[in-house]
């Protein structure tokens, strides 16, 4: 069941949305702050009668009536619960679309690391006692598996727009949170598992990609850049970057 419009637009609060769903999970926002909005302003309206209102003119509620009100406000949270689960389950918990991207997304003390399968489609073996960044292996891709021999690992999120991503989420020490606020999208990067984001980038540009959780004394310089580029324009970063994997880096 979709969502209707949104309410109002938020250019002052939001920044500017650039995935499939960023409208609709504004518009549910919009909406939640404009109910409590409303019940904010109805408890000081309330204070102010209760201080400026002599007492005996503060009619007494039956217990019949307050036992409504209660009901309306719990179903009122259920709805606004209910709502929100059901836009997360159709975006997140529905199955990875056939044609989507795969992107690994891996968090470390204190960066960001993208990995694409490269031509194989396949994303080589990692084993974490191989990781060493200072070798050129920050996420210890193993020789030994030939799928990984074309891996492209990146230090930026470069996505095609309008296609679907499934970006499958890891940290190779504590715990770091993926956010990136244009695409609203966020989700923790748990050492030892996978976690699954969905998302369809849609407008072009350049928009940041920070850590979410406090995760060290470098949390605050840990983000990296998303770039949105039309499809052609990834076809010719992706051969870029096997081109430049393929090259030596350093001459002897
Ligand atoms: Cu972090």
């Amino acid at each position: 069941m979709p969502l209707p419009a949104p309410l109002t637009s938020l250019p002052w609060l939001l920044p500017r949305g650039a995935s499939l769903y960023a409208h609709r999970i504004d518009a549910l926002l919009t909406l939640s702050l404009t109910i409590l909005l409303g019940f904010f302003l109805l408890g000081q309206v309330l204070l102010l009668a209760g201080f400026f209102l002599p007492a005996q003119t503060t009619a007494r509620l039956s217990p019949a009536y307050r036992w409504a009100l209660l009901l309306a406000l719990v179903a009122l949270f259920v709805w606004m619960t209910a709502r929100a689960e059901h836009l997360w389950m159709e975006t997140q918990m529905t199955p990875t679309d056939a044609n989507a991207l795969h992107v690994e997304v891996t968090g470390a003390q204190f960066q960001w690391y993208f990995r694409y399968a490269g031509a194989d489609g396949i994303f080589g073996q990692t084993r974490l006692e191989l990781a060493d960044a200072a070798a050129g292996n920050p996420l210890g891709i193993d020789p030994a598996d030939p799928h990984g021999a074309d891996d492209i690992v990146s230090a930026v999120l470069v996505l095609p727009a309008g296609r679907a991503v499934d970006l499958q989420l890891h940290s190779l020490d504590v715990i770091h949170g993926f956010f990136a606020p244009n695409l609203r999208i966020k989700m923790n990067a748990v050492p030892g598992r996978t976690t699954d984001l969905h998302v369809t980038p849609t407008v072009l540009g350049d928009y940041p990609i920070v850590c979410s959780q406090v995760c060290g004394l470098g949390h605050y310089r840990m983000h990296a850049v998303l770039r949105v580029v039309s499809p052609q324009e990834f076809a010719r970063w992706m051969a870029q970057q096997a081109a430049a994997q393929s090259t030596p880096s350093e001459q002897p």
